[in-house]
């Protein structure tokens, strides 16, 4: 009898332990596919979330290329026709690299970054530089548009020119623009219509506020 019951207590015991194994394998296995559920919604998550940036930032390249599209197309604006500056990248003459002469006719830069169809000083960050451009119509000026293709940041001042050779400072200080990095970005100083017409415009930039070479492809007078 004795036996018995200790036949009995034994094969209680094995079965009971492996039912303990059974259920110990189910629960690991439900936590794994928790686990891999957690890890597929995280990756969702995630694949929603860029594509909602992706999106996002489509939407502003469009709306950047429409609103430069909207400057180039302005039947009020003029692009320069001749420039001059207080110094040149290299010392290079007439219409070579980086010369003054880069800075006429409409925008020919297309990606931010150093590039010769733009203006850039002799020294990279030397201070105070200036460059004068002159339009073909005289107008009574309301924007100035400079469209600034690398290191933006350091004009300090807009004068116009009246037919009078008369200095009007229209803009003066600093550049408080949030520039996005890597991006061209006009400066863009908009003012009371002027009771004088101009066609000569000069800009005045502290070179020493930003690092590296400033340059500017493009200045666009708007007025009529
Ligand atoms: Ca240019």
């Amino acid at each position: 009898m004795k036996k018995l019951i200790y036949l009995f207590l034994v094969t209680a015991f094995v079965f009971s332990a492996c039912g303990k194994k059974t259920d110990s394998k189910k629960e690991d296995g439900m936590a794994d596919k928790k686990k891999d559920e957690a890890v597929s919604n995280q990756q969702k998550k995630e694949d929603s979330l860029k594509a909602i940036n992706d999106q996002a930032d489509r939407e502003k390249k469009v709306k950047e290329a429409l609103e430069e599209d909207k400057i180039l197309k302005d039947s009020l604006g003029q692009w320069a026709i001749t420039a001059e500056a207080s110094s040149t990248y290299g010392d290079h003459k007439e219409k070579d690299t980086w010369t003054p002469a880069q800075m006429t006719g409409a925008p020919n830069v297309e990606k931010y970054g150093d590039d010769g169809r733009a203006w850039t000083s002799l020294e990279a960050e030397k201070g105070i530089e200036w460059v004068e451009l002159s339009y073909e119509k005289a107008v009574n000026a309301t924007e100035i548009r400079i469209r600034q293709s690398f290191n933006p940041g350091a004009i300090i001042k807009i004068e116009l020119i009246d037919e009078k050779g008369k200095s009007h400072t229209v803009w003066e200080g600093l550049d408080k623009t949030k520039y996005e990095p890597d991006k061209i970005q006009y400066f863009i100083a908009k003012f009371d219509k002027t009771d004088y017409k101009t066609r000569e415009i000069k800009i005045t930039l502290a070179n020493n506020l930003i690092h590296g070479w400033k340059e500017i492809d493009a200045v666009q007078l708007i007025g009529k």
